[in-house]
C-alpha cells in the first residue's frame, strides 16, 4: 500500500530540479499525468520570462475545452458564428469563396500552405495565425481566450469527446455515418501508404453547433477513401457551397496523438530541427508516421478537415492547432534559453530550395494581419504582442 502510494506520488509529482527535466514512469506518461506535470513546469518558467507589454496582470490563459464552463463554451461558439457572419477583408470579387471573415482564414492558409508546413515557419506562422483568429473572436465580443483540444483524452472515442459530442456545448457532432473504406495516406516520399481503419462519420455534421454551417472554399486535395488519390476543385478560391463533413477517426488518435506520443515528442527532442520534424512526421527524418500534427488532423478528417490546404475551414482546426502550440510552448519553456531559434528554409520540404529562414524574417498573414518578425512569435509571453500561457 505504502509502496504503491509512493510510486504513484513519484510519478505525478516528480521533483523539478532546476534545469533538468524529471523522469516519469510509463504509466504517468500514458495517463497524461506526465504531460500535466510538464505543463506545470512550463507555466512556472514562463511566468519568470514575461517581457515587453506582458505582465502578470494582463497574462492570458488558454484552457482545455472541457475545463471551460458551459457558458464559456457557448460564448466561444457564438463568437465563431460571429466571425462566420463578419464581412471578408478581401477586396470585393478577389476571392469569391471568401464569403466571410472566417473564409478569409481558410483562403490565406490555402494560399500559403507550401510555405508554412514542413518549413522553418510552421510553428511560428501558426502561432501568429491562431493569435489573429483569437483577436477576431474577441472583437466579436468573446471575453475568453482560444481553447485547446487535448486529443489524449479522446483516443477511445472522439465521437463522445466534449469537443464533438453534438451537444450545445460542443463544436458539433461527428459526420453522419456513411459506410466507407479507410483513409490511405501516401506521405511525401513514402512507398507504402499509412492505412487507417474507417472513421465513424463521413457525412455532414448532423447535430449541435455548426450542423448547418456552409463550407465555401476548396477542396484542394481531399483524400478519396480506399485509395491514395485525392480530389479537388480546379480553382479552389471559387465559392463551392457545401455542408461541413467530419469523419472522426479514432485509429488516427490512437496511433499518432496519444499522451505518450505527445510526451515522447517533448521529452525526446532537444533541437527545434527535430522537434518540428517529429511533430509533423517529416519524411526526411521519420517514416510511417504523421506525427501528432497529422494525428489530430486525421482524427477530425472529412471536408474540409481532412484536406491539408483548407483544414481551417472546420472550426475544430483552431482547437487542434492550439494544442500543437501548447506542446511547442511546453517544449520551449522546459529549456527556454536554448529553444528560441528557428531551423530550416521557407518552403515545403525545401522544395523548391530556398534560403534559410532567420528570426528577422517576416511572417505573412495576407489580409488577416500585418507582417510580423518571427522573433516576436518565439515567446508567448514576449509581449510583442503575445501574452498567454496554457494551463
Ligand atoms: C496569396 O499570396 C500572394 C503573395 O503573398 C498575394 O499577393 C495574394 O494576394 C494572396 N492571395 C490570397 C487569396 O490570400
Ligand atoms: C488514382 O489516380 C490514378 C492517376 O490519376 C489513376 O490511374 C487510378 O486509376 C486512380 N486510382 C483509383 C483507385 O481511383
Ligand atoms: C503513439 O502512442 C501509442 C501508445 O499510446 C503507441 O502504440 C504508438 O506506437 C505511438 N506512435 C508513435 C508514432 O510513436
Ligand atoms: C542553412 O542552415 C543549414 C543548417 O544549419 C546550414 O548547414 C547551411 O549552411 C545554411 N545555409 C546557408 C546558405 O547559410
Ligand atoms: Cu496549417
Amino acid at each position: 500500500m505504502l509502496i504503491k502510494l509512493y510510486f504513484c506520488l513519484a510519478a505525478v509529482l516528480p521533483v523539478a530540479l532546476a534545469g533538468s527535466t524529471p523522469k516519469y514512469s510509463q504509466a504517468a506518461i500514458d495517463s497524461g499525468a506526465a504531460l500535466a506535470g510538464l505543463n506545470s513546469i512550463a507555466l512556472l518558467n514562463s511566468r519568470k520570462s514575461l517581457g515587453g507589454s506582458c505582465t502578470a496582470s494582463n497574462l492570458k490563459i488558454r484552457q482545455e475545452w472541457r475545463t471551460l464552463s458551459s457558458a464559456q463554451r457557448k460564448s466561444f461558439v457564438a463568437a465563431v458564428k460571429c466571425v462566420q457572419s463578419s464581412p471578408s477583408l478581401f477586396p470585393a470579387g478577389q476571392v469569391p469563396g471568401a464569403v466571410s471573415l472566417f473564409d478569409d482564414f481558410v483562403a490565406v492558409h490555402l494560399n500559403l500552405t507550401l510555405f508554412v508546413h514542413l518549413s522553418a515557419t510552421f510553428l511560428t506562422w501558426h502561432r501568429y495565425y491562431l493569435h489573429t483568429y483569437e483577436t477576431k473572436l474577441q472583437a466579436c465580443g468573446y471575453k475568453g481566450n482560444l481553447p485547446y483540444w487535448e486529443w489524449g483524452y479522446d483516443i477511445n472515442s472522439p465521437r463522445n469527446s466534449p469537443v464533438f459530442d453534438g451537444s450545445d456545448t460542443s463544436l458539433g457532432s461527428d459526420g453522419a455515418f456513411i459506410p466507407h473504406a479507410g483513409l490511405q495516406l501516401l506521405t511525401p516520399g513514402a512507398e507504402t501508404p499509412i492505412i487507417f481503419a474507417p472513421g465513424t462519420g463521413g457525412g455532414c455534421v448532423f447535430k449541435g453547433p455548426f450542423k448547418d454551417m456552409v463550407v465555401h472554399i476548396g477542396p484542394v486535395a481531399l483524400p478519396i477513401y480506399g485509395t491514395t488519390n485525392y480530389t479537388g476543385q480546379p480553382n479552389p478560391f471559387l465559392d463551392n457551397p457545401r455542408c461541413l463533413k467530419r469523419d472522426l477517426t479514432a485509429d488516427s488518435t490512437r496511433r499518432f496523438a496519444t499522451f505518450r506520443n505527445t510526451t515522447d515528442l517533448i521529452l525526446g527532442t532537444s533541437t527545434i530541427e527535430l522537434f518540428q520534424a517529429v511533430m509533423q512526421g517529416d519524411p526526411r527524418y521519420t517514416t510511417g508516421t504523421i506525427g501528432i500534427h497529422g494525428g489530430g488532423h486525421y482524427t477530425i478528417s472529412g471536408d474540409p478537415g481532412g484536406d491539408p490546404w483548407i483544414s481551417p475551414g472546420d472550426p475544430a482546426f483552431y482547437l487542434h492547432h492550439a494544442q500543437l502550440d501548447r506542446v511547442y510552448w511546453i517544449w520551449q519553456f522546459l529549456d527556454i534559453a536554448n529553444r528560441q531559434n528557428v531551423w530550416g528554409t521557407g518552403t515545403f520540404l525545401d522544395f523548391p530550395p530556398s534560403p534559410n529562414v532567420t528570426l528577422n524574417d517576416y511572417l505573412d498573414l495576407g489580409v488577416l494581419n500585418k507582417p510580423i518578425q518571427i522573433k516576436d512569435m518565439i515567446s508567448t509571453v514576449g509581449g510583442k504582442p503575445l501574452c498567454y500561457v496554457y494551463i
